[in-house]
């Protein structure tokens, strides 16, 4: 058994949610917030059989769309006084597949 950690644009997290959900995942929805850009986003939590990874990453990937959001070269540590918008391109979702030690529902 995996367990996956899936971190998607929250403009997508509904999307997504829907469609893992219409495919039978059990999904628990957390509100995160990214480090870099300050904005929120949300981080997807889903204990599934390790034949069915592949099939929820594909999912995730149908429905994450990538984007590019304009920040303050400030973000990126600059000394200058002077802060001149710079583009970074967000998603489409990181993951992270990890294995389960014990799986227990009580
Ligand atoms: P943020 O940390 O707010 O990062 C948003 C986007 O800013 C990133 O998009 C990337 O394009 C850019 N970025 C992040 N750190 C940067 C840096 N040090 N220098 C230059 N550009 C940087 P994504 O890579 O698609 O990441 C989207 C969100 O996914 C991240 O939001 C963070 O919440 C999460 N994430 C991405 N990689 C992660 C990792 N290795 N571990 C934990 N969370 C991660």
């Amino acid at each position: 058994m995996k367990l996956i950690f899936a971190i998607v644009n929250k403009d997508d997290s509904g999307s997504v949610s829907s469609a893992l959900t219409r495919a039978g995942f059990s999904v628990t929805k957390l509100a995160t917030t990214g480090g870099f850009l300050m904005a929120g986003n949300t981080t997807f939590l889903m204990g599934t059989d390790d034949s069915r990874v592949d099939e929820v990453i594909s999912i995730i990937e149908q429905h994450s769309k990538k984007r590019s959001q304009m920040v303050p070269s400030s973000t990126y540590g600059s000394s200058s006084y002077a802060s001149f918008p710079m583009e970074v391109t967000v998603g489409g979702a990181t993951v992270f597949v990890t294995d389960i030690e014990r799986y227990e529902k009580l």
